[in-house]
């Protein structure tokens, strides 16, 4: 089954995605799950969401994929411009264009407001190649395969929040789609500055992407000219995987 929690803020023109977080867990722990993330939405929103909606769909076991974890590796930096750099560098040796990958970061810098998924970008000329306006792709249907295993597996890499936990789920699962290059984000949350590119192979976490205080953040996923964007997009939204971590 999968489990998916949102939180959305009325502000009366409509409302705006804030926050969400999913599991994939047999049916058994579902009551539990569901729990445990209204609960870790509680202490995200401090009781202020206007709406929290729970969504439990059947997912069909057959049809999960079980893919490898990203390998971790974080660099703190004096500078968000020294950090940007470093970004591009490594966009760079996971072969986007320098273009495109500067392209990638002013798009994020440029958001007038948080996106609810990602933008799509090519690899080589950094030109927006999908039409998904200001939702973006988003990326579901997936989890960690084993929650302590994982865990224990973030905690060896220096690693721990459940903010890291999700991204790192959700960049390995980005990483194993076909025409997928490379990815780059940093986060919305005011209070939480560390960003992270991510290729096929490693998650490399940089410090400091942006100023603290500032409440926008985005993806960008990089992706190889001509790649099959919607076979993408579909695998993105709708392809139930299980991150595996490396047997001990
Ligand atoms: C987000 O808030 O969705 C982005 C999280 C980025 C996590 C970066 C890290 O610390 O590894």
């Amino acid at each position: 089954m999968r489990a998916e929690i949102v939180i959305d803020d009325d502000k009366g023109n409509g409302s705006q995605h804030l926050s969400g977080c999913e599991r994939l867990v047999p049916d058994d722990e579902i009551a539990t799950v569901v729990q445990i993330l209204l609960e870790r939405i509680s202490i995200h929103t401090r009781g202020k969401a206007d709406m929290i909606n729970i969504r439990i769909d059947r997912i069909n076991k057959a049809k999960i994929c079980q893919i490898p974890v990203l390998k971790i590796e974080s660099s703190e930096f004096l500078t968000i411009e020294e950090a940007h750099n470093n970004a591009v560098t490594s966009l760079m040796e996971f072969g986007v264009s320098e273009i495109a990958a500067r392209k990638g970061v002013e798009s994020i810098k440029n958001l007038s407001t948080s996106m609810r998924g990602g933008m799509m970008l090519d690899a080589i000329t950094g030109e927006r190649i999908d039409n998904l306006g200001e939702r973006g792709v988003r990326l579901s249907h997936m989890d960690c395969e084993n929650e302590s295993a994982f865990l224990s597996f973030l905690a060896k890499s220096g690693v721990g929040s459940e903010k890291v936990r999700d991204a790192i789920v959700l960049a390995s699962k980005a990483a194993f789609a076909k025409g997928y290059m490379a990815e780059l984000c940093w986060s919305d949350d005011p209070h939480y500055i560390t960003g992270y590119v991510a290729s096929k192979k490693i998650y490399r976490r940089f410090s400091p992407m942006k100023q603290r205080e500032n409440n926008i953040g985005g993806r960008i996923f990089f992706v190889e000219t001509g790649a099959d964007l919607n076979g993408l997009i579909d695998f993105f939204e709708h392809s139930p995987v299980l991150v595996q971590v490396p047997r001990e």
